[in-house]
């Protein structure tokens, strides 16, 4: 068994049960094999790849709350502080049903390398919990929020590890964890970025995922001779990245059809009406089937994916893991599309990922393209640490910046390794090869 498979079956056998853990770390070594290959002993001496796929520490808590029935409720709070080599452990919370461990183990995982990636002194982590947001009043939520905060504080802080939003998780809720966390320790201090713009927000972190994905989208394109400005794009989702993603996109052009949620999707022929989508989720916290009632010419396609019937030249999915699947995959290439760029984390299957690799579809993946928000996340911790603000323009050219910088990395790694337009492999390698020098240089500790 060659060393990168010996690694596999530890994964599997010390984290049973845990697919898309499973799934993140595959790809993630079968990339890195050729560069792990060059340094075998070295690296097995070290246990590198074994110490790679174990959190340095991991945190599970229980999280009690009063509904508004009087009634107690339970959830699982998580933190997985995987990988401090580059800086303080940085990543978002996710509160949605379906986090377990295997769904934080897999973000935690990928963070490190898409942190890697930012060129920011940020390690890689991941939280959340089980919670469901929906359907939940705003003093419930308050309550979850603070009880979350109540546990997770001992194990946060501005040189140690800065939580912010995923799913479930947005400025208001970070918000309510903030106020919480005040209170407790006594500290204004930069503990979780994604903050309300009066007590040490960034501008731009709102957007920056969202932009960021579309600049860097760009720049694949502008390397293949193609360019955004005029092609027909599908977006699934309809929160924080899917919106400013439709957002950047139609500023530089790009005709977006579609967005979508959980029960379904929005087809409009006339190019998403980005007002009525933020009126309906921002304002309201509405689901997107009621777009239709400002735009009767668009469509409401209950129960379906956007990637099973679109017709586009871009896909940008924006929602989930894993809602790309090999059969949509092979559909969207039948109808002309010849991009994927994840905006969420993991969306593709490993099966479409190879099938698109296989057909020269440009395919960028998460860990490099949706690198934007956690790298603005950055800035606002060196602004809050500066006690310092940063105007609009001055971060948004920087996450510019940053992306294009991305986008050099991806590239030429993937070049330097004889796959020139595997991307995946490129983003792998490059955010490896950094994490490695400073395990290294720190004498592998
Ligand atoms: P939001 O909670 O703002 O929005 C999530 C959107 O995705 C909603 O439209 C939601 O629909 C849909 N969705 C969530 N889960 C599923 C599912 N299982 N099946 C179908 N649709 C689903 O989250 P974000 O926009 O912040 O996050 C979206 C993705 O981007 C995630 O993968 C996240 O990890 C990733 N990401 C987020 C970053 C950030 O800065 N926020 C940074 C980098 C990556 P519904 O309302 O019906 O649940
Ligand atoms: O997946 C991600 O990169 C995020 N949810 C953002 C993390 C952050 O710390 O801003």
């Amino acid at each position: 068994m060659t060393y990168v498979e010996e690694v596999m079956e530890r994964v599997k056998k010390f984290n049973p049960g845990e697919p898309e853990f499973h799934q993140a770390v595959q790809e993630v070594l079968d990339s890195v094999a050729p560069a792990v290959e060059a340094h075998e002993e070295e690296y097995r001496k070290v246990k590198l790849l074994e110490r790679l796929i174990e959190p340095e520490r991991s945190i599970s808590f229980q999280v009690p709350w009063v509904d508004d029935n009087g009634d107690v409720q339970i959830n699982r709070g998580y933190r997985i502080q995987f990988s401090s080599a580059l800086g303080p452990y940085k990543g978002g919370l996710r509160f949605h049903p379906t986090v377990n461990r295997s769904i934080m183990n897999f973000l935690g995982f990928e963070q490190i390398f898409k942190n890697a990636l930012t060129g920011q002194a940020i390690g890689g982590a991941k939280g959340g919990s089980n919670f469901d947001p929906k359907g939940k009043s705003e003093r419930e939520i308050i309550a979850f929020c603070h009880s979350f905060m109540t546990e997770l504080f001992k194990y946060i802080g501005p040189n140690e590890d800065v939580p912010a939003g995923d799913i479930g998780v947005g400025a208001r809720e970070i918000g309510y964890l903030y106020g919480q966390y005040k209170r407790i320790t006594n500290q204004f201090e930069g503990a979780l970025t994604g903050k309300g713009l009066l007590y040490g927000g960034s501008l731009v972190r709102k957007e920056a995922t969202g932009y960021g994905l579309v600049y860097i989208t760009e720049e694949m394109l502008k390397a293949h001779g193609k360019t955004i400005e005029g092609a027909t794009v599908a977006v699934s989702g309809s929160g924080n990245v899917a919106t400013y993603t439709v957002e950047k996109a139609q500023q530089m052009g790009a005709k977006v059809v579609t967005v979508s949620d959980s029960n379904g999707y929005i087809y409009d022929p006339d190019g998403i009406n980005l007002d009525v989508v933020k009126e309906i989720k921002e304002l309201r916290r509405g689901r997107i089937s009621e777009y239709i009632n400002a735009v009767p010419t668009a469509q409401y396609v209950h129960g379906k994916s956007v990637w099973e019937d679109v017709v586009c030249d871009i896909a940008l999915p924006c929602a989930s893991q894993n809602e790309l699947k090999l059969e949509y995959a092979e559909g969207l290439v039948e109808r002309g599309c010849y991009a994927v760029c994840e905006g969420a984390n993991m969306p593709t299957t490993r099966e479409a990922t190879d099938f698109l690799l296989e057909k020269g579809i440009l395919f960028l993946p998460g860990k490099a393209s949706n690198a934007g928000g956690v790298a603005v996340s950055a800035l606002e911790m060196s602004q809050n640490s500066m006690r310092k603000r940063r105007s609009f323009e001055d971060v948004d050219s920087e996450l510019h910046e940053i992306m294009k910088d991305i986008w050099e990395q991806v590239r030429s790694a993937a070049a330097d390794y004889g796959q020139p337009c595997n991307y995946v492999m490129g983003a792998n390698i490059a955010g490896f090869r950094k994490v490695v020098k400073a395990m290294r240089e720190q004498g592998w500790v």
